[in-house]
């Protein structure tokens, strides 16, 4: 991973030539707290936003890749795969807590500007599916693998297989078979999918979304995250969304499509979330999911104004551009959720 001295540096005085009084230590993780109001203000290009926390060290790799030559596929890649890596993510790749069988299943999707598409669907033992998604993309005639034909693809390839599940998640595993109750705690259980959109100085979006899905789920799962239109959703000629958070009510709703509609017809990135995340909670309200219910959105459009809002308080993203450099911001919402 880049040191984050020199990438900030990197960003703020960087390739763009653009100067800025905001340094690294303004922008390390989680100590920008982000405006009330969506963050709507047009930036310079290229710019990465990636969903929760862990976008942070995402966007730095992603970052890196971009401005040393690198295609925007290739940085979405790089960005999304760090989180797939860390044993420390609960709920991507290495580490990410299982389905109630005590297997750890992956999804994610990758999209390029051209609207090529490629997809893994319950994926078990490749720590980086977003890489054999590319390969879906790339090397097939089509869009989603799945399961055990997923895995025979990416054997086929020269991935890896390896245990994913960690002590850590194995004995979260455990623990959570005493009452076997499947009720995702906001935020938490259903926190951390990997959801990262990039444009780049030639106005080319790329995006991709890669998660262990939600805890605790039925074997044979599959989320909103590898779904086209669900999880992820580019139009190159309008702009990109991802989503996070409980993927049923995103998949109902055709999520991040929808929001790339709304900003087709004009809404802003936070207003297309908005109105989007709005139309989740009006078919939710009387839901049986209702009670742990949580979705959230990214939008970035083509003039490279961004946004992000959730159906409840607790959602962030990081933006990294070459003007502010790399930030964390605070999603509105919705509804305020107390974790107590
Ligand atoms: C899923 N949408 O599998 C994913 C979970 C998620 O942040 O986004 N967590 O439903």
């Amino acid at each position: 991973m880049a040191n984050r001295r020199d990438f900030i540096k990197k960003t703020a005085l960087g390739t763009l030539g653009i100067s800025t009084t905001i340094g690294c230590k303004d922008l390390a993780k989680g100590e920008q707290k982000a405006p009330v109001l969506p963050a709507d203000y047009a930036t310079v290009k290229p710019i990465i936003i990636s969903t929760w926390k862990h976008g942070f060290s995402a966007n730095e790799s992603a970052w890196n890749v971009l401005t040393n030559g690198g295609s925007v596929i290739d940085a979405v890649e790089a960005g999304v795969m760090v989180s797939e890596g860390d044993p420390n993510e609960r709920s991507v790749g290495l580490g990410g807590l299982p389905d109630r069988e005590g297997k750890v299943t992956l999804d994610a999707c990758i999209m390029d500007h051209n609207s090529n598409c490629g997809a893994v669907s319950f994926l078990q033992g490749i720590k980086h599916p977003i890489s054999v998604a590319r390969k879906v993309m790339e090397d097939t005639p089509h869009v989603m693998l799945t399961g055990a034909g997923a895995l025979k693809f990416a054997l086929s390839k020269g991935f890896k297989e390896e245990n994913l599940l960690t002590p850590e998640s194995e004995r979260d595993w455990k623990k959570w078979l005493e009452k076997s109750n499947y009720k995702p705690i906001i935020n938490i259980e259903n926190h951390d999918t990997i959801s990262m959109l990039a444009l780049d100085e030639n106005n080319n979006l790329s995006g991709g979304c890669t998660t262990s899905g939600a805890a605790w789920k039925m074997h044979g799962r599959v989320g909103d995250s590898p779904i086209i239109g669900a999880g992820l959703f580019l139009d190159n000629t309008v702009g990109a969304a991802a989503a996070t958070g409980l993927g049923e009510a995103v998949i109902r709703t055709a999520g991040s499509a929808m929001v790339v509609e709304q900003m087709r017809m004009g809404k802003s990135p936070a207003e297309a979330c908005k109105t989007i995340v709005e139309r989740i909670y009006t078919i939710h309200k009387n839901h049986k999911d209702m009670d742990y219910l949580q979705v959230g959105f990214i939008a970035l459009n083509k003039q490279g104004e961004y946004g992000g809002y959730s159906l409840r308080s607790g959602f962030d993203y990081a933006v990294c551009d070459g003007k502010q450099g790399n930030r964390m911001e605070d999603a509105s919402f919705k509804m305020e959720w107390n974790e107590n």
